[in-house]
C-alpha cells in the first residue's frame, strides 16, 4: 500500500483517535521512506484549527508495533521530564503521542498495519536538503543533544525495534545472499557496485570489532539521523526536536554522527542521478563535526572522535548497499517513486565512499582538532 486512500485515514482519525473537533483535512505529508505519513487538520472548539500527525506504520519492517510504541512512550516521558527541567517546551522539543479513544498509544489496524498519532510541532519546518553550513551545523547540535539528554536511559529497557540494524557485517551478509539469489535478475547490470562493495568488506566490521571488544561505549543512539529526522525553528533556525524515534535503540554515537552525514554533507540528493554533482563537502563535514561535538557535551571519548571518518564512511558505505540489495531484491524496503530508484540510491552513496576515501585525510585532520 503506497497511501492509504485518504478517507480511510480520515475515518481512521475521526472513530478512533482521541482528536479535539472535528477532522478537516487530510493530506499526505513529509518524505519518509518508511512509514505513510499524513497531516490531519481538526477544527476546535471556537473556531481555531489545530494540526496533527497520523502515521501508519510499516509493519513488514517494524514487525512488533507493541515493542515499538513502548519504546517511543518510554523515551519521550523521558526526554519530557528532563525538557520540563530545564523550562523548555515539551511540545515542541519532543514528540507527543495522541492516544486513541480507548486510552491506547496507537491503534491496531487490519492485518500487519498499525497507525498513531503525533500532535504536530508548530512553527518548525524540516529540510529534505541542506540549505547551508549553519542549517546543518544546527541540526547536528540537536542530534547530539539528544545522545546527551539519553545518556544516562537505561538501554537494556529499551526493545531492538530492528535486530543488527547497523550491524554493517550482518548487512553485508544479506547482501551478499541477494546478490547470490538474484530474484529478479538484476545482477547482470550491477557487477561494477557490487565489486566496489566487496572491496571494502575489511572495512565493514571496524565499529562493531571496536564496540564488541570495548574500545567504543555502547549508548542509546537515534540510529536513523537524516536531516528530515529534526525539525528547526521557524524564527530562529535551531534545531528544537528530533523526531522519527522508531529506531531509537542502543548503538554507537558514530552511527548517528556517520548516518548525518552521509545525507547532509553530500554536494548532491540522495538519489541525484548526475553522480558529478555528488561529493563529500568538507565544510559541511566540520560544521556538523563541530555541532555534534558540542550538543555532545564532552561526552564522546577519544577513541570515538577518531573513528568518526570512519563512521561516515561505514555509514554511507552501509546505506548503499541496503539501496543495492533491495534493489536486487526487487524493491521490496525502501519506497520508490520511480524505476531503479533504489540502484541510483546506491550509486550516490558508492560515489560518497569514494570521495571519502579521497579526503580521508583532510577529514581526519577536521576531527583531530577535537582530540
Ligand atoms: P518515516 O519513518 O517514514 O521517515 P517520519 O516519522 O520521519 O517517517 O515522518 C515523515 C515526515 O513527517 C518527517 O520528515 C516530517 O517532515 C514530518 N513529521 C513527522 N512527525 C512530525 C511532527 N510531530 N510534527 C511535524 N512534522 C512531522
Ligand atoms: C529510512 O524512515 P526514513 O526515511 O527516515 C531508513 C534509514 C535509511 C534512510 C535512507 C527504519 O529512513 O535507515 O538510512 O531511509 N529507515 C529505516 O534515506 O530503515
Ligand atoms: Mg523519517
Amino acid at each position: 500500500m503506497e497511501h492509504k486512500n485518504l478517507e480511510q485515514v480520515r475515518q481512521i482519525a475521526e472513530e478512533h483517535f482521541a482528536l479535539p473537533g472535528q477532522v478537516r483535512e487530510v493530506s499526505p505529508f513529509g518524505n519518509g521512506h518508511i512509514n505513510d505519513t499524513f497531516l490531519v487538520v481538526c477544527k476546535v472548539e471556537g473556531g481555531g484549527m489545530r494540526r496533527y500527525i497520523l502515521q501508519r506504520m510499516n509493519g513488514e519492517i517494524f514487525k512488533n508495533a507493541d515493542a515499538l510504541m513502548e519504546n517511543v512512550v518510554h523515551v519521550t516521558a523521558f526526554l519530557r521530564e528532563k525538557i520540563v527541567a530545564k523550562g523548555g517546551d515539551p511540545m515542541r522539543e519532543t514528540l507527543t503521542i495522541v492516544p486513541t479513544k480507548d486510552g491506547k498509544n496507537y491503534l491496531k489496524g487490519d492485518g500487519r498495519d498499525s497507525f498513531r498519532v503525533y500532535a504536530f510541532i508548530e512553527d518548525a519546518f524540516c529540510l529534505e536538503a541542506v540549505r547551508n553550513a549553519e542549517d546543518f551545523y544546527n541540526s547536528a547540535v540537536a542530534f547530539g543533544n539528544f545522545q546527551y539528554l539519553l545518556s544516562d536511559y537505561p538501554a537494556s529497557t529499551l526493545h531492538e525495534t530492528i535486530p543488527n540494524f547497523h550491524n554493517t557485517p550482518d548487512r553485508l551478509a544479506n547482501f551478499k545472499k541477494a546478490v547470490e539469489e538474484d530474484v529478479c535478475g538484476r545482477r547482470k547490470d550491477v557487477e561494477k557496485e557490487i565489486a566496489f562493495v566487496l572491496e571494502r568488506t575489511r572495512d565493514c566490521s571496524v565499529i562493531c570489532d571496536a564496540l564488541q571488544e570495548g574500545k567504543i561505549p555502547l549508548r542509546v543512539t537515534h540510529n536513523d539521523t537524516k536531516l528530515n529526522n529534526v525539525m528547526l525553528d521557524q524564527e530562529t533556525g535551531k534545531g528544537i526536536c528530533v523526531i522519527d524515534l522508531d529506531t531509537v535503540m542502543p548503538g554507537s554515537a558514530l552511527y548517528d554522527y556517520g548516518d548525518s552525514i552521509r545525507f547532509g554533507a553530500s554536494t548532491g540528493a540522495e538519489d541525484e542521478q548526475n553522480l558529478d554533482l555528488v561529493s563529500c563537502d568538507l565544510d559541511l563535514f566540520a560544521a556538523y563535526t563541530k555541532g555534534y561535538l558540542e550538543g555532545c557535551r564532552g561526552s564522546l571519548t577519544r577513541e570515538e572522535i577518531c573513528l568518526m571518518p570512519m563512521g561516515a564512511k561505514l555509514m554511507t558505505l552501509e546505506c548503499g548497499m541496503r539501496f543495492l540489495t533491495d534493489h536486487l531484491q526487487n524493491d521490496v524496503y525502501f519506497k520508490i517513486h520511480r524505476p531503479n530508484h533504489n540502484l541510483d540510491r546506491a550509486r550516490t552513496q558508492f560515489k560518497l565512499v569514494a570521495d571519502m576515501e579521497q579526503k580521508w585525510e583532510q577529514m581526519a585532520a577536521i576531527v583531530e582538532k577535537y582530540l
